[in-house]
């Protein structure tokens, strides 16, 4: 059945207007085997924006390199990246190379916004790791490549800044394959070092050999020599003619070497320098004709429902791995076609929260431009607008369909703010914000805590939330203050000890009576809180120790010492009296709380506070200045590690202790150093500190009255 309008003069009027009004770019549908998604990941300021703005010159999507120093950047466009110099939020950029569909997936480096980068490898059939040739491996670059070993992503690296003066080509690689192995070939060495970087050579194929020093010439074949080396042992035939001494020739081991890489079996390493230009091409080349496409991968896991092949003509299935929320461009569902072909004006099937989603518009990005395509098939990344039902980690399909994608597993939120509005009544346009920002960063949570009435919003580092409180002056006008990020202290007692009391009311009207007597004694950390009842003779009925039980773990919730909860301790009850007509319910409860605060005051109580697991890596000259500040942090250093010529130490600290830790590992390391951070235990807090914390408590209190 023909739709009205479907072939219209008009219809087809405003076709050709679109065909003509095809910008720099474009992005026809590509077979599966001609597309590439590339995910460009590792710590952040390892230069992995600076390759993409080299990549986008020579494709000819833009007519001069962006740099991210200057206002110029093509990728970090966002109004808060080009104040911070850095990128904030993931970009897709996409364009047609050699005949192939190339989207490139731009991600933040910094751990606070590694949520983002989730779901960049997710989106992604490679993941490059860039990597800073003086700074080596860093936290970043370990963590994204562990995502995307976990995913099963094919892996590559770009050792960039090789043009620095400290940069160490020969140290890098080393460390590389000693924490990630054999199978990282190196692709090409630096021709020139430092100052007199000039080009690279290709060590599988001797590529612009003919420029190269002796010094240049000695790496390639030094590499070479590894290079068969690693090749030979993906291949049983190789290794075989390998190990019985036969020469293997470039022509038999190239194959397998490219067979490898698209297998995602062996990672390939580049070089170069994106502030020279230099090795930009080499890299380009790479990806059109190695890197792995989507008919390489074959059919992705699923976590229900059955794996669709990846071929146009399949069934429809995609992965929503991003949206956007903005009260100026509106919404924007990012979504990777894994199989089949998604249609402009047709519906959908959200698999995830089986409902129907109607599709209008959909959008190819490239960086802030959006093209609109009337279909996106398997291996391209379409940016839907206007979704009704949908959000992010849905797993979208053909109506009827049961495939459920595995769900993005991201970091725990580790710090926490409280959330005051600067104006009167804005708490409602706050939250409405808050909430927003929220629903596209599953790392930002917002919560309202019911007892004190305060939005708590958590995040992954103080610069998340610094970023997100921005956004929200700026998208949603509405200016907030930040709380010290309240610390989860509790209460409990180090002795045993014995309470009493008789609440008695008996002048006039009905009465209240009830008496408790009681007996505390501290239980080992963790083991939470007990009540038994030892009562005997009926000197308190049955049917009122609940009422005394409520009565204490009333009191233990609402914190005796500094309004903590109380932690960690039995509560035996085991004498008390009563009277036929005035006691009550309530009377119990009240006796019972009583009683359990006069024992609790006499049972020497303490505060614990949270300890949490830090890893801290930094260059190895700063260890002993790292150690000395944990030290005097009240930090317990519990070991030390040596990965990738970086030093790693290990330590237990109180988390009331490293609220602006972030910003002081910034300055004491120049920004090279980086650490997570884990929560481990509570312990008790040390006297001093303890009579602190009440005094303010205290203090807090009274302000509220
Ligand atoms: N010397 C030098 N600086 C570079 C190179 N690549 C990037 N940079 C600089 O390093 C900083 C971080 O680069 P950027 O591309 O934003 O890194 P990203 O965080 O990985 O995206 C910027 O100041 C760049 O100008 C390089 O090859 N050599
Ligand atoms: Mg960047």
């Amino acid at each position: 059945m023909k739709k009205s309008g479907e072939h219209s003069p008009l219809f087809l009027c405003l076709k050709l207007f679109e065909f003509f009004n095809e910008g720099g770019h474009s992005m026809k549908n590509f077979g599966s085997a001609d597309v590439k998604i590339v995910a460009m990941a590792g710590h952040g300021g390892a230069g992995k924006t600076s390759i993409i703005e080299n990549i986008l010159y020579k494709a000819k999507v833009t007519t001069r390199i962006g740099k991210v120093d200057d206002d110029t950047s093509f990728c970090n466009y966002l109004d808060d990246e080009k104040k911070r110099k850095t990128t904030l939020n993931s970009k897709i950029l996409s364009f047609e190379y050699n005949n192939k569909g190339i989207f490139l997936l731009d991600s933040p480096g910094y751990a606070d916004f590694f949520g983002d980068t989730v779901g960049t490898i997710t989106a992604a059939d490679c993941v490059v790791l860039v990597v800073d040739a003086v700074a080596g491996i860093q936290v970043g670059t370990r963590k994204a490549w562990k995502e995307a070993e976990r995913l099963g992503k094919g892996r590559a690296f770009f050792i960039n800044k090789l043009d620095k003066d400290q940069a160490d080509f020969e140290k890098t690689i080393e460390v590389i394959k000693e924490m990630y192995g054999k199978n990282c070939v190196v692709i090409n060495v630096p021709i020139g070092e430092k100052g007199s970087l000039s080009g690279v050579v290709g060590v599988a194929h001797n590529t612009n050999i003919e420029n190269a020093d002796d010094a240049a010439k000695e790496l390639a074949d030094k590499y070479h020599t590894q290079l068969i080396d690693s090749v030979a042992e993906t291949d049983d035939e190789l290794l075989e003619k390998y190990l019985g001494g036969e020469e293997l020739t470039r022509e038999q081991v190239l194959p397998i070497l490219e067979r490898g890489v698209a297998k995602g079996e062996i990672y390939p390493i580049f070089c170069g320098s994106a502030e020279k230009d230099i090795g930009t091409q080499e890299f380009m080349n790479a990806i059109v004709n190695f890197f792995p496409s989507p008919h390489d991968v074959g059919a992705v896991p699923v976590a229900e429902g059955a794996p669709i092949p990846p071929e146009a003509n399949a069934p429809f299935s995609g992965f929503i791995f991003k949206t956007v929320n903005d009260p100026f461009i509106g919404q924007l569902t990012y979504v990777r076609v894994l199989s089949g072909t998604i249609k402009e004006n047709a519906d959908v099937y959200n698999v995830t929260k089986g409902q129907k989603e109607k599709i209008g518009h959909m959008y190819v990005m490239n960086g802030k431009e959006q093209k609109a395509v009337p279909q996106a098939t398997v291996g391209m990344i379409v940016a839907i607008p206007k979704m009704k039902v949908s959000t992010i980690g849905d797993s979208l399909g053909a109506i009827g369909s049961k495939t459920i994608f595995p769900a993005m597993q991201y970091p725990t939120p580790s710090i926490s703010f409280s959330i005051h509005s600067k104006a009167k009544g804005e708490e409602e346009k706050i939250s409405t914000g808050l909430h927003k920002l929220c629903d596209d960063d599953p790392t930002l949570h917002l919560e309202k805590n019911m007892e004190t009435k305060e939005m708590v919003l958590s995040g992954l580092g103080d610069l998340h939330i610094e970023v997100a409180l921005s956004r929200l002056k700026d998208k949603f006008h509405v200016e907030v203050e930040i709380g010290k990020p309240k610390i989860a202290y509790k209460e409990t007692c180090r002795r045993s000890a014995e309470g009493h009391e008789k609440h008695k009311k008996q002048s006039g009207g009905r009465g209240q009576y009830g008496e408790v007597y009681l007996r505390i004694e501290p239980l080992a950390r963790g083991a939470g809180f007990e009540f038994v009842d030892a009562v005997v003779g009926g000197v308190i009925p049955r049917n009122f120790l609940p009422a005394v039980e409520k009565g204490v773990v009333g009191i233990m919730t609402e914190g005796i010492l500094a309004k903590y909860p109380v932690v960690d301790l039995k509560v035996t009850v085991h004498d008390g009296s009563y009277h036929t007509v005035d006691s009550s319910e309530m009377a119990f409860k009240i006796a019972g709380s009583k009683a359990f605060k006069d024992a609790f005051m006499k049972a020497d109580p303490i505060l614990l506070e949270p300890i949490m697991d830090v890893e801290v890596t930094i260059p190895d000259d700063l260890t002993g200045t790292i150690i000395g500040d944990l030290n005097s942090k009240r930090g317990r250093v519990g070991g030390m590690d040596m990965i990738g010529g970086m030093q790693i130490v290990k330590a237990q600290v109180p988390i009331a202790e490293m609220f602006s830790y972030s910003n002081e590992l910034r300055s004491m390391t120049a920004g090279q150093g980086s650490y997570i951070m884990n929560f481990s235990h509570y312990e008790e807090v040390p006297a001093h500190l303890m009579t602190k914390v009440i005094e303010e408590a205290k203090t807090a209190e009274l302000a509220e009255k």
